[in-house]
């Protein structure tokens, strides 16, 4: 039978920070609101809650990396609006800030959760910081909780499958 490793909502006593980024601040902010109520809806006590504020999206690695390194945090939330204008700045800080991000969450092992929006237009960026309902900070902190139980359960396994690992491969025969 199959068996399905799956990370659950729940807050346990998880420390998560938060990166948010103020370049377009009135859309960052709505995300940031939007992250702790979720979070705080799952169990999360703000106290083990940390915000830290960058000048823009593009510095959002660095500060998730130092953030990382404390070994405090089970997971970051990175939030960020990226609103494509008419030079190719737009790229430039797009790129530099999801391959940053996916590159420390590799490099420290600590879930850091992409939530950052990157828009052609204002409207598009205002939809999707809850004009409407559908708020972009709400999944990333789904996300970030869904990723540290998801870790949790993985670390349990290592030490139940240890003598799993220790077995012979079977030969099958010709
Ligand atoms: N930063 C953003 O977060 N969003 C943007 O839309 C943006 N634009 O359009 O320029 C932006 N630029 C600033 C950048 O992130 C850095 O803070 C800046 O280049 C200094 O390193």
């Amino acid at each position: 039978m199959e068996q399905y490793i799956e990370g659950s909502f729940v807050a346990h006593s998880h420390q998560i920070a938060i990166i948010t980024s103020r370049f377009n601040e009135f859309i960052t902010n709505k995300l940031l609101e939007e992250a702790k109520d979720c979070l705080c809806l799952h169990g999360v006590s703000p106290e083990h809650i940390t915000i830290a504020w960058v000048p823009g999206a593009f510095e959002l690695p660095l500060i998730a990396q130092k953030l990382a390194e404390t070994g405090q945090f089970a997971a970051i939330i990175c939030l960020g609006a990226v609103i494509r204008g008419e030079t190719p700045h737009f790229d430039y800080v797009c790129n530099a800030a999801s391959k940053g991000i996916a590159a420390v969450s590799l490099k420290t092992g600590v879930p850091i959760i992409f939530g950052v929006l990157t828009t052609n237009t204002l409207e598009q960026a205002t939809m999707r910081a809850g004009a409407k309902g559908d708020n972009k900070g709400w999944q990333a902190a789904l996300g970030a909780l869904e990723m540290c139980n998801l870790i949790v359960h993985i670390n349990s396994l290592e030490s139940t499958t240890h003598s799993i690992k220790a077995m012979p491969y079977v030969q099958k025969s010709a």
